[in-house]
């Protein structure tokens, strides 16, 4: 490197390639002159020191921008990772949809609707195609409760819309509601078991091997019982194919509306053989008429002033 001083003590060095400047010149002994080279020296190394430092900051520039552009990268790779997972999520979501819609058709035709095959009862929550999941009171092995009486506690003598949709509560008294009721039946074929229960607490039973209900438009007709099988004799056969009635839907076979007469709503003909819905007698004596009990006349040898104490119908799929 050339280096020419202009300082002011800048003199002329027999060794420089720069041409002295004309107003400065005197004579240098060697001391001096070592002393002036060595300055000179100095300066050439902080200028290659300073030309260095550059260099590198231009280095350190250099990467700095390599970063950035590696950052900008990794940025838009994070973009695009996160766009495939909320892809995957909606996937999932999608699959988890598809898997409950599957699962409750798979119920559907099973006919479980909720209630265990096996093993002791309680409350289960059911599901059904087309309507919000309800719960159920499971017997055991299988069995649903469709309607239960024990205590009274229950006003059954209600409206058409009430016995549609069921009332009551699950853990109580309660009936399950005609709509559900029909759609577990249409599924698939399924028995019915009735234990009935006087106030001298003895107990009998009435089974059909095949119970289906039709639907609104239908009446809730009773469709089909099967063959009878049991203990109280068959009080049910008489309302084959009969439509259900209510205190405001009269299809019954009487001039009058059989509900009115009897307190509760049921598949009546021009009245009945049994019906399960009566009014509730805490001592299980009618008192007087109208004799509107809960009655299965088979077995209390067609004593109306006779009211059951306690009563449970139960359906469950049929698996042949
Ligand atoms: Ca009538």
């Amino acid at each position: 490197m050339i280096f020419c001083p202009f300082l002011i003590f800048e003199i002329v060095l027999l060794t420089s390639a720069c041409p002295p400047p004309p107003f400065l010149k005197f004579n240098c002994d060697k001391s001096c002159t070592e002393f002036l080279n060595n300055l000179i020296g100095r300066f050439v190394n902080y200028s290659e020191t300073t030309e260095n430092l550059q260099i590198q900051l231009m280095n350190e520039s250099i990467n700095s921008k390599d970063l950035r552009i590696q950052l900008n990268i990794t940025n838009d790779e994070l973009k695009s990772q996160k766009a495939l997972v909320k892809s995957m999520n909606e996937t999932i979501q999608n699959l988890e949809s598809r898997l409950l819609k599957e699962t409750d058709q798979l119920r559907i035709i099973n006919g479980t609707n909720g209630c265990p095959d096996f093993g002791s009862g309680g409350i289960y929550k059911a599901k059904l195609n087309g309507l919000q999941d309800f719960e159920v009171p499971c017997f055991e092995n299988g069995w649903m409760t469709i309607q239960k009486r024990y205590d009274g506690s229950e006003n059954f003598d209600r409206s058409w819309e009430d016995y549609k949709d069921g009332f009551g509560k699950v853990t109580r008294e309660f009936f399950l509601g005609l709509e559900k009721i029909h759609l577990i039946t249409k599924a698939r074929p399924h028995e019915l078991y009735i234990i009935l229960g006087m106030f001298n607490e003895s107990t009998s039973y009435a089974h059909y091997d095949h119970f289906e209900i039709g639907n609104e438009t239908e009446s809730f007709v009773l469709k089909s019982l099967g063959k009878y099988e049991g203990t109280a004799g068959d009080s049910l056969s008489y309302h084959l194919k009969q439509k259900f009635t209510t205190f405001d839907r009269d299809n019954d076979q009487n001039i009058l509306n059989c509900a009115d007469e009897e307190f509760g709503g049921w598949w009546y003909k021009k009245c009945a053989d049994s019906m399960l819905n009566g009014k509730y007698y805490r001592n299980g004596i009618v008192p007087e008429i109208p004799l509107n009990g809960i009655y299965w006349t088979s077995w209390q040898n067609g004593n109306y002033t006779i009211s059951l104490t306690s009563v449970e119908m139960m359906i469950r799929p049929t698996f042949d």
